[in-house]
């Protein structure tokens, strides 16, 4: 009897990690003709200041707008946690190095904190310690060649410049100028690779449009455009002001960093799914990529007209909730960027909204002006330590060619790609996720795609914005436990490591853990512990539990 039921255990577990396993043959046949990728490709690791830093208030910092929030709305955030401490990388960075070393990566993609180099956001008050603490970091990059790529604003806004509404005020385009100018004065000489701003996207719509991140406005259809408005002027402005003042003398290049996820269509034979689609596209990274990377500049077609006539049904006269850019403004836009940075991780299907407002999206708002309801229901792709994210490595091919074909071949760095799970050391899952994704870019690059480069999400485990510290995106584990926060490299460190340093996917590369990990392993905190293996066998007693019942039922 016990052999049986041990037998079913068995055959549970098996079925499990093949279905685990399963994403590999949706996607892509792993032949054993080993695919190159070009000798010059980039390989980075990514990471963002308020995310792993923590030192919240060491020195002079400032307060960012994630501090005011994490402070004083804790229940916004799932496990009510905060960044004050995180992987303490403001005290840990030698170590972080040493992680981007064995990585074998050419690149390390980390973000300065405004708040921490000017603590109240004007240029009235800049912090030595800020100041030195990214150029010791550079410096130690810079020893074992590894190329810093700088993102100057990845979300954490001085809270009192927040308090000038943000991104909403006008204001912010000759502060944010000041800001870069001082950076670039800074640490110029040695960094070649900038980016301005990460996802203006989220930054608009999920810190304005919904209560999703920092500020949390929750003010549908009005400030989110308001925001993206002055975020092109201050990009372009940062832009102009590094190629007139900076460039030539210090010979680096800069650009942004857009992201989206890829809108399949859910029915792919439907015009309107297509349609829909196609306008998901517009609306997500047209929006800010139309202005830069299209011909002729200014938002896409389908927005001005959709939110102007929309806002004229809606009673809001004739001026549209969406500015509008003067001829100047547009020229001035245009061009402002060296490369096109993506950031993507997940797909969705999508389909129109309907007459009758079928996603009841809030009247109006930027769901609702995009008229496209999306979903990842009816789909088989396998999921993540996150909700919203499935795998669907094919929607990275599309997204990719689909930039190609629209801005007429860009430069295109993947700025993040990456993968979310619940915990442990064994993540296979994040292999499986690594290996198909790239896979689909060598599939993009085959078809004329002009990807140079691609950063992988995330270096370590870190604050992980609203999810807190339950969704895990690291190559290296943190034990948010100890106080030096102590880093053990996930098996996808040594996989990843070994595609950087070979240029090629190796399907066969399934390293057990070694001595290292398994000490960590067995330190795992219970909670972590648990979705480690424990998880299934969990699932594997509750299925014993329902044999005996059923046996003892009979
Ligand atoms: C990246 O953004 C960030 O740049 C990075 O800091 C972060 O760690 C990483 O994502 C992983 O989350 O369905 O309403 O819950 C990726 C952008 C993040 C956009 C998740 C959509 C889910 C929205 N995406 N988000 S929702």
């Amino acid at each position: 009897m016990w052999h049986m039921l041990l037998k079913i255990a068995l055959l549970s577990l098996a079925l499990e990690q093949s279905s685990r396993c399963g994403a590999a043959s949706t996607y892509n046949n792993p032949s054993s003709n080993a695919r190159h990728f070009p000798s010059d490709f980039m390989w980075g690791v990514g990471s963002s200041s308020y995310q792993i830093e923590g030192g919240w208030n060491a020195d002079d910092k400032g307060e960012s707008i994630w501090d005011y929030l994490t402070h004083n709305n804790r229940e916004k955030i799932v496990d009510q946690s905060n960044g004050d401490i995180s992987a303490d990388s403001y005290h840990q960075w030698r170590r972080d190095v040493q992680m981007v070393r064995e990585l074998h990566v050419t690149s390390y993609r980390f973000s300065l904190s405004w708040p921490r180099i000017m603590p109240g956001g004007y240029m009235n008050h800049v912090s030595t310690a800020g100041i030195k603490y990214y150029s010791n970091l550079i410096d130690e990059l810079l020893k074992y060649n590894i190329t810093p790529m700088v993102t100057m604003y990845h979300w954490d806004l001085p809270q009192r410049l927040q308090e000038l509404g943000g991104w909403t005020n006008p204001e912010i385009i000759p502060l944010f100028k000041d800001y870069a100018r001082l950076v670039l004065e800074m640490y110029g000489d040695r960094v070649k690779l900038w980016t301005t701003i990460n996802e203006p996207w989220h930054v608009c719509e999920h810190g304005y449009g919904v209560d999703y991140m920092a500020p949390s406005y929750n003010f549908p259809g009005i400030p989110a455009y308001l925001c993206g408005h002055n975020l092109l002027k201050a990009h372009a402005e940062v832009v102009h002001m590094y190629r007139e003042q900076f460039q030539q003398r210090q010979g680096g290049r800069i650009g942004i960093t857009v992201d989206t996820s890829w809108p399949e269509p859910k029915n792919p034979d439907s015009a309107e799914d297509r349609e829909a689609s196609e306008r998901a596209m517009q609306f997500y990274i047209g929006w800010f990529a139309h202005p830069i990377f299209s011909k002729h500049g200014n938002y896409p077609k389908v927005m001005i007209e959709r939110i102007r006539n929309m806002s004229k049904q809606q009673g809001f006269g004739s001026r549209s909730r969406l500015p509008e850019f003067t001829p100047e403004e547009i020229h001035r836009i245009k061009g402002t960027s060296d490369f096109f940075g993506i950031n993507s991780y997940t797909s969705n299907l999508v389909t129109p909204n309907g007459h009758n407002n079928t996603g009841k999206f809030p009247i109006p708002s930027f769901n609702h002006d995009m008229g496209v309801v999306e979903s990842q229901a009816d789909v088989d792709w396998p999921g993540s330590g996150s909700v919203w994210l499935k795998v669907y490595p094919k929607g990275m091919y599309n997204l990719l060619m689909w930039i190609h074909r629209e801005y007429n071949g860009p430069e295109m760095i993947i700025t993040e790609n990456g993968v979310s799970d619940r915990g442990g050391l064994e993540d296979y899952a994040r292999v499986d996720y690594i290996n198909l994704y790239l896979s689909a870019v060598l599939d993009a690059i085959e078809d004329g795609a002009n990807v140079k480069g691609y950063i992988t999400w995330s270096l370590m485990d870190s604050y992980e914005w609203k999810a807190g510290y339950t969704e895990k995106f690291g190559l290296y584990h943190v034990d948010f436990s100890s106080p030096e926060r102590t880093r053990t490299p996930k098996i996808s460190a040594r996989v990843f490591g070994n595609i950087c340093k070979t240029n090629t996917i190796d399907w066969s590369f399934r390293p057990k853990l070694n001595e290292e990990q398994l000490v960590a392993s067995a330190r795992l905190p219970a909670e972590e512990a648990a979705e480690n293996g424990g998880a299934r066998l969990k699932w594997s007693l509750a299925l014993l539990l329902s044999v005996v019942l059923a046996w003892i039922h009979c």
